[in-house]
């Protein structure tokens, strides 16, 4: 995807903090980040939303999953707690459409809303 942010991060066009990577999924911190921990966490193909993940990437799934428990472990939180969450669709306020799960911590967080 060519203007897609998180794609030019991915293909190292844009600079990012980059705290994980493997062959299949890259983690970086949030430009604005909402808590002390704030890291995204991304395939690094490009899928715009949860919506458009399909049966054949359920092992992307777990590859994300997996990535933020190693982000979480490594950045403290995994003991303390965290959130791990992807907006999805208007609603949700999704501004970057490239699926993303923000590894949220180093805080007691508030209730979502
Ligand atoms: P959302 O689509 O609302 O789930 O959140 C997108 C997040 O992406 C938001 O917290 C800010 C972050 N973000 C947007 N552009 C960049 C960027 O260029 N670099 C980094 N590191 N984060 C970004």
């Amino acid at each position: 995807m060519e203007d897609c942010v998180f794609c030019k991060i991915v293909r190292g066009e844009l600079p990012a903090s980059k705290v994980y990577e493997d062959d299949a999924v890259l983690a970086f911190r949030d430009i604005r980040p909402q808590a002390p921990v704030h890291v995204l966490v991304v395939p690094k193909k490009h899928v715009a939303s949860l919506m458009d993940l399909t049966d054949e990437d359920a092992a992307l799934a777990g590859r994300l999953f997996a990535a933020a428990r190693a982000v979480a472990r490594q950045e403290g939180v995994a003991e303390s707690g965290f959130r791990f969450l992807t907006n999805t669709g208007p609603d949700s306020g999704q501004v970057v459409f490239h699926l993303h799960f923000h590894v949220m911590g180093g805080r007691r967080l508030g209730a979502m809303g």
